[in-house]
């Protein structure tokens, strides 16, 4: 689906009063100040058209199978039915009068015993309208599998819903809404970031433990999906996605640091590591000897091994300046590095300037909200301005540099340099912790390790070393979390 769509269709909404910013109260009883209200829909033909072309396309685009769709009533009744009649699907009523449950049928329409219907909802925050209406479905026999919502409040509806088995697809959701509206200055800076602030404080998801108690708050707050699942969200960035899948199917959430000074070390180090890793990062400006070849033999061994590059360039100057230095000069890191990273100090200028030159290329950036040297300075509301930096620039950030997780955003990947097998530092300020620590504890995704692999006897070895201890950690941590 094109954003183009995605964001005219946000406007709309907004033009016609089914976004609304203040204070309002939900089903739940919940305070929020953003409410959506899609009721007013039915008022508007063209954009139900437009909503209903969507929502199809997506079933499309998803390839789901079903044999009958069902809205839940009483706003999304009507887009099932624009969706049904226009591409001759055949439609479910499910009854909402809750008082006649002993003598009318639940579910109108013929269906055989076991046959999947596709659910359509105009709005998701915890999913349970979703439920209700999938349980209804249950007890005349059918299956649920997917839902289909237009506008999710990210409030934990998706999890909500495939805890119980259903795997829900949002046309439109919050932060997307947000962005799109500051973009084209709908709302200012301060209402979208006081929505997201309420939004991630109010998940309404609590998984249960097996004895069917609550689950722990530590458990709550930090729902797992797996890092394939990641790579489907819809808010993800392309280049995340490639780089979760790659982690899926390599096994390997490991960044090797190729801190070497000659090019030949360094290829012969990607052709060696190649299979055991996920990301090669580096610093092009130690080596001794850089040439554009070595940059193109780079790209062939990435391809080879499958791997992304990630030059650790650590941009800090203003938009006009990282601009050329990503781009030009000797080594045109633009041409070759899937990833760099950038020091949100300037302010948002550098990332104006790094994604004027690396969107078109399909390029991505990580914002360093953490430094894993003594003393650093990037602490506190500082890590907190990169984070509301990146949320607002997520077409072009892929996540952050950080000692540990700093969002629950599944969208953005989090990655923690200074790792080594053995705790400690070195005498220039570097501090290590353990992939153990920094995957299972501290909720990072990426361990990048330098000299803890450079530095061994058996380079491979070593690499496959932190790869498993990684991995088991990231597995630990998934197994535990509840997807
Ligand atoms: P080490 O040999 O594993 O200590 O190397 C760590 C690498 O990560 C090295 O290239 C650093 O420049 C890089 N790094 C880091 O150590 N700490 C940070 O906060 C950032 C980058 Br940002």
């Amino acid at each position: 689906m094109d954003n183009v769509s995605i964001d005219s269709l946000v406007l709309k909404l907004h033009d016609v009063n089914a976004v609304k910013f203040g204070e309002y109260q939900l089903k739940s009883g919940m305070l929020t100040p953003i409410y959506i209200d899609l009721r007013v829909l039915v008022s508007h033909p063209a954009l139900m058209n437009q909503v209903s072309s969507l929502i199809y396309q997506r079933v499309q685009d998803e390839g789901l199978q079903f044999d009958s769709v069902c809205g839940v009533p009483y706003t999304a009744l009507p887009l099932a039915t624009i969706i049904c009649s226009r591409n001759e699907l055949p439609m479910l009523i499910r009854r909402k009068e809750a008082k006649d449950y002993g003598t009318k049928r639940l579910v109108e329409g013929s269906f055989r015993q076991g046959d999947t219907c596709l659910i359509i909802e105009d709005t998701v925050t915890s999913g349970s309208s979703i439920l209700e209406t999938a349980e209804v479905l249950y007890k005349e026999g059918l299956k649920v599998t997917d839902a289909i919502v237009l506008m999710d409040r990210e409030q934990g509806g998706v999890e909500m819903l495939a805890s119980r088995g259903i795997k829900l697809h949002p046309i439109i959701s919050m932060f997307t809404l947000l962005n799109v509206l500051m973009k084209a200055e709908r709302i200012d800076a301060q209402t979208a970031q006081s929505v997201r602030k309420f939004i991630l404080d109010n998940n309404t998801f609590s998984p249960k433990e097996e004895n069917g108690n609550e689950a722990p708050a530590t458990k709550r707050t930090c729902v797992e999906l797996s890092y394939g699942a990641r790579a489907k969200l819809q808010n993800v960035h392309p280049l995340t996605s490639k780089l979760l899948n790659i982690m899926e199917e390599k096994q390997s959430n490991l960044c090797v640091s190729a801190d070497v000074t000659s090019s030949q070390e360094l290829l012969q180090l990607a052709e060696s590591l190649g299979p055991k890793i996920c990301m090669l990062k580096t610093h092009v400006d130690i080596l001794k000897d850089y040439t554009a070849a070595f940059s193109q033999e780079l790209q062939g061994l990435a391809e080879k091994h499958n791997f992304l590059i990630f030059e650790d360039r650590k941009f800090a100057d203003i938009g006009n300046t990282v601009k050329h230095q990503y781009e030009g000069g000797l080594y045109r890191i633009s041409s070759w590095s899937h990833i760099v990273n950038a020091h949100a100090v300037p302010g948002p200028g550098v990332l104006k300037g790094l994604s004027a030159v690396g969107k078109p290329l399909g390029r991505g950036c990580l914002l360093i909200a953490q430094m894993s040297s003594q003393g650093s300075l990037a602490t506190g509301e500082y890590t907190k301005a990169v984070l509301q930096m990146a949320e607002e620039h997520p077409d072009f950030v892929m996540g952050f540099i950080c000692g540990s997780k700093i969002t629950k955003r599944p969208e953005f990947l989090h990655m923690t340099p200074g790792v080594q097998l053995q705790a400690g530092g070195d005498p220039l300020g570097q501090q290590y912790s353990t992939p153990e620590e920094v995957i299972y504890n501290k909720g990072s995704d990426v361990i990048i390790v330098g000299r803890g692999v450079l530095e061994a006897s058996d380079r491979l070895e070593a690499a496959e070393s932190y790869r498993k201890s990684g991995w088991d950690a990231y597995a630990k941590r998934v197994a535990q979390g509840g997807q």
